[in-house]
Protein backbone atom coordinates (compact mmCIF):
# COMPACT_ATOMS: atom_id res chain seq x y z
CA UNK A 1 0.00 0.00 0.00
CA UNK A 2 1.21 3.45 -0.97
CA UNK A 3 1.17 6.74 1.53
CA UNK A 4 -1.37 8.13 -0.86
CA UNK A 5 -3.80 4.42 -0.84
CA UNK A 6 -3.11 4.93 3.08
CA UNK A 7 -4.78 8.43 2.90
CA UNK A 8 -7.29 7.29 0.72
CA UNK A 9 -8.71 4.48 3.38
CA UNK A 10 -8.46 6.99 6.32
CA UNK A 11 -10.30 9.34 4.44
CA UNK A 12 -13.36 7.24 2.85
CA UNK A 13 -13.56 5.87 6.93
CA UNK A 14 -14.32 9.02 7.82
CA UNK A 15 -16.85 9.88 5.06
CA UNK A 16 -19.04 7.03 6.99
CA UNK A 17 -19.72 9.63 9.23
CA UNK A 18 -20.88 12.31 7.14
CA UNK A 19 -25.17 12.29 7.25
CA UNK A 20 -27.07 13.64 4.85
CA UNK A 21 -28.58 17.04 5.63
CA UNK A 22 -25.04 18.22 7.40
CA UNK A 23 -23.29 20.90 7.47
CA UNK A 24 -19.40 19.94 6.32
CA UNK A 25 -16.10 21.44 7.00
CA UNK A 26 -14.14 20.64 4.23
CA UNK A 27 -10.38 20.25 4.86
CA UNK A 28 -7.52 20.93 2.88
CA UNK A 29 -4.33 18.59 1.73
CA UNK A 30 -3.53 15.51 0.21
CA UNK A 31 -5.80 13.31 2.54
CA UNK A 32 -8.48 15.68 3.03
CA UNK A 33 -8.66 15.81 -0.88
CA UNK A 34 -9.52 12.22 -0.91
CA UNK A 35 -12.58 12.88 1.90
CA UNK A 36 -13.98 15.54 -0.63
CA UNK A 37 -13.80 13.23 -3.53
CA UNK A 38 -15.38 10.69 -2.04
CA UNK A 39 -18.06 12.93 -0.66
CA UNK A 40 -18.96 14.41 -4.29
CA UNK A 41 -19.14 10.56 -5.25
CA UNK A 42 -21.56 9.83 -2.80
CA UNK A 43 -24.08 13.03 -4.07
CA UNK A 44 -23.55 11.94 -7.40
CA UNK A 45 -24.74 9.04 -6.46
CA UNK A 46 -27.86 10.42 -4.62
CA UNK A 47 -26.57 8.43 -1.86
CA UNK A 48 -26.03 11.69 0.31
CA UNK A 49 -28.15 14.27 0.23
CA UNK A 50 -28.85 18.24 1.13
CA UNK A 51 -25.30 18.24 1.99
CA UNK A 52 -23.78 22.20 2.87
CA UNK A 53 -19.70 22.13 2.16
CA UNK A 54 -17.81 24.98 4.40
CA UNK A 55 -14.59 24.92 2.69
CA UNK A 56 -10.94 25.63 4.80
CA UNK A 57 -9.11 26.94 1.67
CA UNK A 58 -10.01 28.16 -1.55
CA UNK A 59 -7.66 25.24 -3.06
CA UNK A 60 -10.90 23.27 -1.26
CA UNK A 61 -13.38 25.91 -2.91
CA UNK A 62 -12.13 24.93 -6.26
CA UNK A 63 -12.06 21.67 -5.76
CA UNK A 64 -15.57 21.30 -4.19
CA UNK A 65 -16.78 22.93 -6.69
CA UNK A 66 -15.99 21.13 -9.53
CA UNK A 67 -17.46 18.06 -7.61
CA UNK A 68 -21.33 19.61 -7.78
CA UNK A 69 -20.71 19.84 -3.46
CA UNK A 70 -22.95 22.61 -2.43
CA UNK A 71 -21.01 25.52 -0.82
CA UNK A 72 -21.15 27.97 2.10
CA UNK A 73 -19.16 29.75 4.72
CA UNK A 74 -19.27 30.57 8.72
CA UNK A 75 -21.28 33.70 8.10
CA UNK A 76 -24.48 31.62 6.67
CA UNK A 77 -23.33 28.26 8.97
CA UNK A 78 -21.32 29.51 12.31
CA UNK A 79 -21.97 25.90 13.60
CA UNK A 80 -20.57 23.32 11.21
CA UNK A 81 -22.08 19.48 12.17
CA UNK A 82 -18.67 17.78 10.95
CA UNK A 83 -15.45 18.67 10.01
CA UNK A 84 -13.56 16.01 8.03
CA UNK A 85 -9.39 17.43 7.54
CA UNK A 86 -5.70 16.07 7.77
CA UNK A 87 -3.16 16.68 10.02
CA UNK A 88 0.54 17.23 10.09
CA UNK A 89 1.59 15.41 13.23
CA UNK A 90 -0.52 13.71 15.62
CA UNK A 91 0.28 13.45 19.55
CA UNK A 92 -1.10 10.92 21.90
CA UNK A 93 -3.51 13.44 23.41
CA UNK A 94 -4.62 13.90 19.73
CA UNK A 95 -3.33 17.59 20.02
CA UNK A 96 -2.39 18.48 16.49
CA UNK A 97 -0.27 20.28 14.31
CA UNK A 98 -1.86 21.54 10.83
CA UNK A 99 -0.70 24.10 8.58
CA UNK A 100 2.44 23.21 5.97
CA UNK A 101 -0.01 23.28 3.11
CA UNK A 102 -0.93 26.66 4.62
CA UNK A 103 -4.44 26.92 5.04
CA UNK A 104 -4.48 26.67 9.15
CA UNK A 105 -6.30 29.94 9.54
CA UNK A 106 -9.15 29.07 7.69
CA UNK A 107 -8.98 25.47 8.48
CA UNK A 108 -8.97 26.71 12.44
CA UNK A 109 -11.49 28.72 12.33
CA UNK A 110 -13.56 26.17 10.31
CA UNK A 111 -13.11 23.12 12.81
CA UNK A 112 -13.52 25.60 15.74
CA UNK A 113 -17.04 26.26 15.05
CA UNK A 114 -17.50 22.45 14.63
CA UNK A 115 -19.11 20.43 16.78
CA UNK A 116 -17.56 17.04 15.21
CA UNK A 117 -13.85 16.83 14.09
CA UNK A 118 -12.49 14.14 12.45
CA UNK A 119 -8.92 13.86 11.92
CA UNK A 120 -7.80 11.79 9.30
CA UNK A 121 -4.10 10.61 9.02
CA UNK A 122 -1.75 7.87 7.50
CA UNK A 123 0.43 6.07 10.56
CA UNK A 124 3.12 8.40 9.51
CA UNK A 125 2.10 11.53 11.30
CA UNK A 126 1.64 10.01 14.60
CA UNK A 127 4.64 11.35 17.37
CA UNK A 128 5.36 11.43 20.62
CA UNK A 129 5.35 15.00 21.05
CA UNK A 130 4.05 18.01 18.87
CA UNK A 131 7.29 19.80 16.99
CA UNK A 132 9.05 16.12 17.33
CA UNK A 133 9.05 15.20 13.61
CA UNK A 134 11.78 18.14 13.92
CA UNK A 135 9.53 19.59 10.60
CA UNK A 136 7.70 22.84 10.60
CA UNK A 137 5.52 24.49 13.17
CA UNK A 138 3.51 27.49 11.24
CA UNK A 139 2.90 30.69 12.02
CA UNK A 140 0.78 32.68 10.38
CA UNK A 141 2.27 36.43 10.34
CA UNK A 142 1.26 39.64 8.62
CA UNK A 143 3.32 40.53 6.32
CA UNK A 144 4.07 44.27 7.83
CA UNK A 145 7.80 43.76 9.61
CA UNK A 146 7.41 40.16 9.84
CA UNK A 147 11.16 40.01 10.32
CA UNK A 148 10.45 41.71 14.13
CA UNK A 149 7.49 39.37 14.52
CA UNK A 150 9.91 35.91 13.56
CA UNK A 151 12.85 37.12 15.83
CA UNK A 152 9.96 37.60 18.50
CA UNK A 153 8.97 34.27 17.76
CA UNK A 154 12.68 32.61 17.55
CA UNK A 155 13.87 34.39 21.02
CA UNK A 156 10.27 32.58 22.78
CA UNK A 157 11.85 29.09 22.26
CA UNK A 158 15.27 29.77 22.94
CA UNK A 159 15.05 26.95 25.08
CA UNK A 160 13.62 24.62 22.56
CA UNK A 161 16.45 25.39 20.64
CA UNK A 162 13.69 27.21 18.23
CA UNK A 163 14.63 28.38 14.35
CA UNK A 164 12.24 30.56 12.89
CA UNK A 165 12.27 30.89 9.16
CA UNK A 166 10.03 32.55 6.44
CA UNK A 167 7.74 30.09 4.18
CA UNK A 168 9.32 30.97 0.82
CA UNK A 169 8.72 29.09 -2.66
CA UNK A 170 12.04 26.71 -3.26
CA UNK A 171 12.05 27.94 -6.57
CA UNK A 172 11.60 31.36 -6.46
CA UNK A 173 12.27 32.60 -2.84
CA UNK A 174 9.17 34.54 -3.14
CA UNK A 175 7.28 34.42 -0.18
CA UNK A 176 4.25 32.18 0.04
CA UNK A 177 1.54 34.07 1.21
CA UNK A 178 -1.88 32.76 2.56
CA UNK A 179 -5.34 32.86 0.96
CA UNK A 180 -5.61 35.59 3.80
CA UNK A 181 -2.74 37.62 2.47
CA UNK A 182 -0.50 36.43 5.39
CA UNK A 183 3.10 35.38 5.23
CA UNK A 184 3.94 31.75 7.13
CA UNK A 185 6.98 32.18 9.83
CA UNK A 186 7.52 28.26 10.48
CA UNK A 187 9.50 27.27 13.39
CA UNK A 188 11.90 24.46 14.14
CA UNK A 189 12.20 23.02 17.40
CA UNK A 190 15.13 20.76 18.63
CA UNK A 191 13.40 19.87 22.12
CA UNK A 192 10.19 19.25 23.13
CA UNK A 193 8.14 22.93 23.61
CA UNK A 194 6.81 22.00 27.10
CA UNK A 195 3.47 23.46 28.16
CA UNK A 196 1.34 23.41 25.09
CA UNK A 197 -1.28 25.89 26.19
CA UNK A 198 1.48 28.00 27.42
CA UNK A 199 3.31 27.85 24.00
CA UNK A 200 -0.03 28.44 22.20
CA UNK A 201 -0.90 31.22 24.49
CA UNK A 202 2.40 32.72 24.01
CA UNK A 203 2.47 32.79 20.15
CA UNK A 204 -1.04 34.28 20.54
CA UNK A 205 0.11 37.35 22.63
CA UNK A 206 2.55 38.67 20.05
CA UNK A 207 0.52 41.56 17.71
CA UNK A 208 2.12 40.48 15.05
CA UNK A 209 1.10 36.76 14.94
CA UNK A 210 -2.70 35.83 13.14
CA UNK A 211 -2.54 32.21 13.97
CA UNK A 212 -0.48 29.23 14.91
CA UNK A 213 -0.57 25.18 13.92
CA UNK A 214 -1.28 23.82 17.26
CA UNK A 215 -4.76 22.49 17.51
CA UNK A 216 -5.11 21.68 20.92
CA UNK A 217 -7.96 19.70 22.04
CA UNK A 218 -9.84 19.99 19.14
CA UNK A 219 -9.92 16.82 17.69
CA UNK A 220 -12.99 14.24 18.38
CA UNK A 221 -11.75 11.37 16.67
CA UNK A 222 -8.57 10.63 15.09
CA UNK A 223 -8.79 8.20 12.03
CA UNK A 224 -5.23 6.49 11.20
CA UNK A 225 -4.47 4.54 8.36
CA UNK A 226 -1.40 1.85 8.67
CA UNK A 227 0.48 -1.50 6.94
CA UNK A 228 -1.92 -3.12 9.71
CA UNK A 229 -5.31 -1.71 9.10
CA UNK A 230 -7.38 1.37 10.34
CA UNK A 231 -7.15 2.33 14.00
CA UNK A 232 -9.82 5.30 15.56
CA UNK A 233 -8.55 7.15 18.25
CA UNK A 234 -11.43 9.07 20.22
CA UNK A 235 -11.30 12.29 22.82
O1 LIG B 1 -1.85 22.14 5.82
C1 LIG B 1 -2.74 21.52 6.44
O2 LIG B 1 -3.28 21.93 7.47
C2 LIG B 1 -3.09 20.13 5.97
O3 LIG B 1 -4.36 19.76 6.42
C3 LIG B 1 -2.04 19.20 6.58
O4 LIG B 1 -2.15 19.36 7.96
C4 LIG B 1 -2.20 17.77 6.15
O5 LIG B 1 -1.86 17.72 4.80
P1 LIG B 1 -1.64 16.30 4.09
O6 LIG B 1 -2.93 15.54 4.27
O7 LIG B 1 -1.39 16.68 2.65
O8 LIG B 1 -0.46 15.64 4.75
Amino acid sequence: LTQDDLKKIAAYKAVEYVESGMVLGLGTGSTAKHAVERIGELLRQGKLKDIVGIPTSKKTHEQALSLGIPLSDLDSHPVVDLAIDGADEVDPFLNLVKGRGGSLLREKMVEGACKKFIVIVDESKLVNYLGGSRLAMPVEVIQFCWKFTASRLQNLFHQSGCVAKLRTFPDTADPFVTDNGNFVVDLYFDRSIGDLKAASDSILQLPGVVEHGMFLDMATTVIVAGELGLTLKNK
